[in-house]
């Protein structure tokens, strides 16, 4: 057993435990960070399936904080696939010698603040027991798989295989028979090459998924050299983007709509002409898509109308529509996706027409019928941006535990970075941060940053915690709410990730601030200048 004091203590060994533990190094903190896998790459080290990439490009879904890690750095292709992303994260613990202060294969079991110490003491399941002043809990924002609760799932005698924690040395597909489960943006992705080397792919799909066909090309010869050279105009449009990503990528649709006409006031021939020069993307290039239901609804079926375009079989094209509104889920990018529906060797299993009933040793039984499989391959999706935090003992001022107070109050925060009760302990791309609606390395290096300078103050001045106080909390849960009100994302039919529906029992809230990371930025910024207004500092 371990019993060390530290300065600070990270969670998670991933995208932003490697800044953290960078930015706080260079504070001269003495950090450790404990990750529990037995490298680096959080969630680009567990998610490793078959077509696993990046919706943003790569130039701005990487580091900006080093211009040599820029300029060192090789990336191959526009939109960065899973082995890239997990090689440059590797070379960037290389570069920094990350590794010396990561423990590894090590779950943080329990945090519990020593309110007399002003210290935080760190349990782990391998029975050590540290102490550190500040947390930064770099936990991910989709790091807890969510399995689904499927009768019979344990005594399928083939191969169960989870996306979401896939085997390195891979998975044999050619020749057998697999079943898909889940459609989001980690089955859509899967879809394609599955259906490659499938002997029969059967796709279960509960809820049908928008998605735009992905622009994801290997760089020309020249083309990434010169953007090397421009890497300080990217990061700035980058850092002005509401999305934290000013090119191509999964918020593009999203984003441009808005300038683009509202499809209430145009003709069929009008509507027609989208999806002729722009497929899918077309029914959704609107300004009126995401804030009209009327509007939305119109968009649903001319998005209908373009997928039947693309799949020859009307029964299966009309069950790859959507029935609830564009926006209300994450937008998703693929690579062929509706395509590979046309495939002899591929069936759309519709769940909505007849559910799951059972797993059998041999297969899966719907209402529909009996489809036997040698291969399951789930692609169910996450507890986000909680599921790491209050799957932790953490036990703030009082004792009292963060998952009690989530699950009675929803998951409330001070700008995403602090919770009342619980000082000196920093959340990164955690609930009200922009979390979900912006590119996640532009938002965790920002609050990074952020929290450095915060600990910084701290110790400038001899003060041992800073919290958020707990009507600064309440003002921010009523911002973030307001700018969601009336949005697709909290109509009725939308069951998403994004407001915590996906997982029982969770309070339905929007997780992430939806104001863009400019606003965002400024509002953070605003309280360090005002001497971290709305936090108690002592
Ligand atoms: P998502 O987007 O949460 O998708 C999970 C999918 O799994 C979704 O289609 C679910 O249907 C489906 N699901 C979950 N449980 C079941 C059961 N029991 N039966 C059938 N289908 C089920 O997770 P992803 O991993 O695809 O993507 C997460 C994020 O990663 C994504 O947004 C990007 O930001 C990257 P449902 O929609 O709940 O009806």
């Amino acid at each position: 057993m371990v019993d060390e004091a530290f300065d600070a203590i990270v969670i998670g060994a991933g995208f932003s435990g490697l800044y953290a533990l960078h930015k706080l190094r260079g504070l001269r903190l003495r950090t450790w960070v404990i990750e529990q896998a037995d490298r680096v790459g959080g969630t680009w080290l567990w998610n490793r399936y078959p077509g696993a990439r990046c919706d943003l490009e790569s130039v701005e879904y990487s580091y900006s904080f080093s211009k040599d890690i820029e300029q060192e750095w090789v990336w191959t292709e526009s939109m960065p696939a899973q082995p890239e992303i997990e090689a440059y994260l590797n070379f960037v613990a290389d570069r920094l010698d990350l590794r010396r202060d990561i423990q590894f294969e090590t779950r943080v079991v329990s945090l519990t603040f020593d309110e007399p110490a002003a210290m935080w003491v760190v349990k782990t399941d391998r029975g050590d027991r540290h102490r550190a002043r500040f947390i930064v809990a770099a936990t991910g924002l989709l790091s807890v798989p969510l399995d689904p609760a499927i009768a019979g799932m344990q005594v399928f005698a083939g191969k169960s295989v989870f996306s979401s924690r896939y085997p390195r040395e891979g998975v044999e597909f050619d020749g057998k028979r697999v079943a898909l489960i889940g459609t989001g943006s980690t089955g859509v992705q899967a879809t394609p090459v599955l259906a490659r080397q499938a002997k029969h792919l059967y796709v279960l799909q509960r809820s049908a998924a928008y998605t735009a066909p992905s622009t994801v090309r290997p760089f020309e010869p020249g083309e990434f050299e010169a953007l090397k050279a421009d890497y300080p105009a990217i990061r700035t449009a980058q850092r002005q983007a509401r999305a934290g990503a000013a090119r191509t990528g999964a918020f593009n649709v999203m984003a441009q709509a808005a300038t683009r006409p509202p499809l209430k006031a145009a003709s069929r021939e009008q509507q027609l002409r989208a999806i002729d020069e722009l497929g899918v993307v077309g029914a959704l290039f609107w300004c009126d898509v995401m804030t009209d239901m009327e509007a939305s609804e119109m968009a649903r079926r001319l998005y209908g109308d373009a997928v039947a375009r693309i799949v020859r079989d009307p029964e299966t094209a009309a069950s790859l529509v959507p029935t609830y509104p564009f926006g209300c889920k994450r937008p998703i990018i693929d690579d062929g996706y509706y395509e590979t529906f046309n495939r002899d060797n591929v069936t759309l299993v519709d769940l909505r027409k007849a559910p799951i009933e059972e797993i059998t040793p041999s297969g899966i039984r719907t209402a529909q019928g009996f489809f036997e499989v040698d291969t399951i391959f789930y692609a169910t999706g996450f507890d986000a941006m909680t599921g790491a935090l209050t799957r932790m003992d953490i036990r703030g001022n009082g004792g009292i535990l963060l998952r009690d107070a989530w699950t009675r109050e929803g998951p409330g925060s001070y700008l995403g970075l602090q919770v009342a009760g619980f000082p000196n302990l920093f959340m990164v791309i955690g609930p009200g941060s922009p979390g979900a609606l912006a590119n996640v390395a532009t938002s965790l290096e920002f609050q990074i940053d952020w929290i450095g300078d915060c600990i910084a103050h701290i110790r400038e001045r001899g003060l041992r915690t800073v919290e958020a106080r707990s009507d600064a909390q309440a003002a921010w849960v009523k911002h973030m709410n307001s700018l969601v009100e009336g949005s697709v994302a909290l109509h009725p039919s939308c069951n998403s990730w994004w407001i915590g529906a996906n997982v029982p029992g969770k309070k339905r809230m929007f997780m992430s601030y939806a104001g863009g990371m400019p606003e965002y930025r400024r509002r953070c910024e605003e309280v360090a200048a005002a001497g971290y207004a709305g936090f108690a500092l002592a």
